[in-house]
């Protein structure tokens, strides 16, 4: 067997072995940990920092400070690539310094790039409860992506009537099978 052929064959199996474990993949967030500051999400309120205190992990982690009864705070992750009918899991570690409010939300996206409702309106959102526990904790939510889904993006925002300082950090986004 000459040597190229013994590598095709080595590059096979290499590929044969990766498979499965593509099968419960994490999806490529860009700064997901917020260790390149905002690098990759868009703040369109332009209200979010980020900062060292606000890291569970690393140097940097989001803090949305929301002070304002009638505005809210809005953070948008960059879109990756979905397949439609596959399950995807969004996880987040957060932490409600003071007040409520704020959660990371996974949205599908069509070819053009519009959000896709959420069926029956239950919106894929995870957060802290309205609990008074100010240390972090982890949460995720799951759902499966509508046969018109290309890509997903993670929405961290606050809501329009409650005020408080919620961090965020460790942003996951897998396809879990
Ligand atoms: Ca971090
Ligand atoms: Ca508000």
């Amino acid at each position: 067997m000459n040597s190229f052929l013994f590598f095709q064959l080595g590059m096979a199996a290499l590929v044969v072995l990766l498979a499965p474990l593509q099968a419960d993949s994490l999806l490529p967030l860009k700064n997901s940990n917020f260790e390149a500051g905002k690098s990759g999400w868009t703040d369109d309120k332009g209200s979010s920092e980020v900062v060292a205190d606000a890291a569970r992990k690393g140097s940097g982690g989001l803090r949305v400070d929301d002070g304002d009864v009638v505005n809210y705070v809005r953070v948008i992750s960059e879109s990756v690539s979905v397949i439609p009918g596959k399950n995807y899991r969004l996880s987040v570690a957060a932490r409600q310094n003071s007040g409520h409010g704020a959660n990371a939300i996974l949205w599908f996206l069509d070819e053009e790039g519009e959000l896709i409702p959420a069926a029956d309106d239950q919106r894929l959102l995870v957060g802290p409860p309205e609990d008074e526990d100010t240390s972090w904790r982890e949460f995720s939510v799951a759902g499966v992506a509508p046969a018109n889904a290309v890509s997903a993006q993670v929405y961290i925002q606050s809501n329009r009537v409650a005020v408080g300082v919620i961090d965020f950090d460790e942003i996951r986004l897998e396809q879990v099978d």
